[in-house]
């Protein structure tokens, strides 16, 4: 990190065993690296973006000189705590503190402390099951708030918990707080025990009921194991009661020893869904003048001529193959001319005559922010999909695009899902959500074990879908993120 740093600040001063050093007092020599980001002063040139130096020379000048301690290490730690609480910019410091004439009757040029102190992060857990919880956990907060080495940062909202455990009886009222403190990690739980005391805690039996229960979780980002205090707190990603509120404080906050973010133990924990996978056409785009043009082009070659664009839907969304031969009774082999024949305006012209839906790119950027792995699992041609995720800007959202295979052998929505299910690594098809806006994505998805919902802006009605057996439907994108966070 950046620092300023001061040194040989020369003062004289009153502190020592003797009683002649107090009442004669000498000479007195600071050194000080002060840890700050200089970054943003360092651009705009403005002094109020830093620290001064020279009001900090001047505070520790003051200090030392209208206190009076027998020892250097008092001195020294009362000035840097005294300087981190009135600098608030200072995250860390360095601080010594030199008695070139300590009188110890032997020539030495220089006697000294040296200490490095600073704020560190701690994120605590709150919980209790006895008497009037919520006010409770506010008088903990509030004596929190209160002590001057502590300022609290975010607090979770207060959730209402089964009692976890088997001991305690009775729901818990628990959540999660931010706190930066100058204390050490023993020092902070020695004042956590005190406040539990002050809220007529007591200590009859583990995991039992507790008026007020205050943990820690992480600090910093330390490892202790003694027999006082585990950090990070040993049973965390076994309990949703800290999970939840921590998540909403601190999703990302990584645990050191389990190598997870708060999120991904939440997630485990809940075993939640967590891969979200997208058919494209009438999902995330709305291809509607592409294909039926190109449907038309193809027909024409067929001596088949269909002007209402609306009365070609039915080409969005199944394989183009079967489209042909279901609707127009065609065998294979000319079915299969056909989709060449489409294929044929589709890639110069067609892919490109479409648009993305409202709120899809929202979407995926929300679901992504929260941890969630996305696909897409579409029936068209696997390069055509990348080329139209690729021309919205939207491609670098998505860990996997599946389509079909030219050669017919992945083509289906089952057989897309199957592809993607390998190559996306899902090993349990109960993490992963497909949505989609036809019943063929409803019954591939149930074919492949997976839930479906269903979106009705596309080409499917809302009928086919619950018909088909989708898990829910939503009539907005933005509407089915929502549902699948719930999940
Ligand atoms: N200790 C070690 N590490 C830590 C740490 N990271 N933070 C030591 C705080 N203390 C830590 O704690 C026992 C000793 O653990 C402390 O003296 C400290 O030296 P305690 O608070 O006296 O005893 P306890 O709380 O009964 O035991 P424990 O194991 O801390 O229980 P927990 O973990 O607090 O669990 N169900 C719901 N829904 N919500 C709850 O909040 N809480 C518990 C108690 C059970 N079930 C619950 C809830
Ligand atoms: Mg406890």
């Amino acid at each position: 990190m950046d620092k300023i740093i001061i040194e040989n600040l020369e003062l004289f001063a009153n502190h020592g065993v003797f009683p002649e050093e107090t009442k004669l007092g000498q000479k007195f020599l600071i050194n000080m690296e002060l840890y700050l980001p200089t970054r943003k002063a360092g651009y705009s040139d403005d002094l109020t973006e830093s620290v001064n130096y020279g009001e900090v020379s001047h505070f520790v000048t003051e200090f030392l000189t209208t206190h009076t301690y027998k020892l250097i290490e008092a001195a020294a730690e009362q000035t840097a705590r005294a300087v981190l609480l009135h600098f608030p910019l200072i995250q860390k410091l360095k601080f010594s503190i030199h008695k070139p004439w300590a009188p110890v009757g032997l020539p030495l040029s220089d006697v000294a402390v040296e200490i490095e102190r600073g704020w560190h992060k701690v994120y605590l857990a709150f919980g209790s099951n006895m008497g009037d919880r919520r006010k409770y956990i506010e008088d903990a907060v509030e004596e929190l708030r209160n002590l001057e080495d502590c300022k609290v940062g975010k607090v979770s909202d207060i959730l209402e918990t089964e009692p976890y455990g088997g001991v305690a009886e009775g729901a818990f009222f628990n959540g999660c707080l931010e706190l930066r403190t100058l204390y050490t990690p023993e020092e902070l739980l020695e004042k956590l025990h005190a406040i539990e005391a002050h809220g007529n805690r007591e200590r009859k039996m583990r995991w039992g009921s507790r008026t007020i229960d205050l943990d820690i979780l992480f600090y910093d980002d330390e490892v202790i194991s003694t027999p006082e205090l585990t950090i990070p707190h040993i049973d965390m990603a076994n309990r949703l009661f800290v999970l939840e509120p921590l998540c909403e404080i601190a999703p990302y906050l990584w645990h050191p020893v389990l190598k997870k973010t708060v999120l991904q133990m939440k997630q485990e924990l809940k075993g939640r869904k967590d891969i979200v996978l997208f058919d494209l056409d009438g999902t995330i785009t709305n291809s509607k003048e592409g294909i039926t043009k190109c449907a038309q082009y193809a027909l024409k070659a067929y001596g088949i001529d269909e002007p209402d664009a609306d009365k070609l839907e039915f080409f969005i969304g199944p394989p183009l193959k079967n489209t042909f031969m279901e609707h127009y009774g065609m065998d294979e082999e000319t079915a299969v001319a056909a989709v060449a024949k489409y294929r044929e305006r589709y890639h110069p012209t067609g892919i490109f005559e479409c648009s993305l839906f409202d709120g899809v790119e929202d979407a995926l950027k929300s679901l992504k922010r929260k941890g969630y792995r996305i696909g897409l699992a579409s029936s068209k041609p696997e390069e055509s999909c990348r080329r139209i995720l690729e021309h919205f800007h939207i491609l670098s959202y998505f860990d996997e695009v599946v389509g079909a295979t030219m050669d017919g052998r992945i083509d289906s929505k089952y057989e897309v899902l199957q592809e993607t299910i390998k190559r996306m690594h899902i090993y349990d098809t109960t993490e992963a959500v497909l949505i989609g806006d036809t019943r063929f994505d409803v019954s591939g998805a149930k074919e492949a074990h997976m839930d479906c919902i269903g979106i009705t802006y596309g080409f499917g009605t809302k009928e086919e879908l619950q018909e088909a057996g989708a898990k829910a439907i939503c009539d907005s994108i933005e509407e089915a993120a929502e549902y699948i966070e719930r999940l």
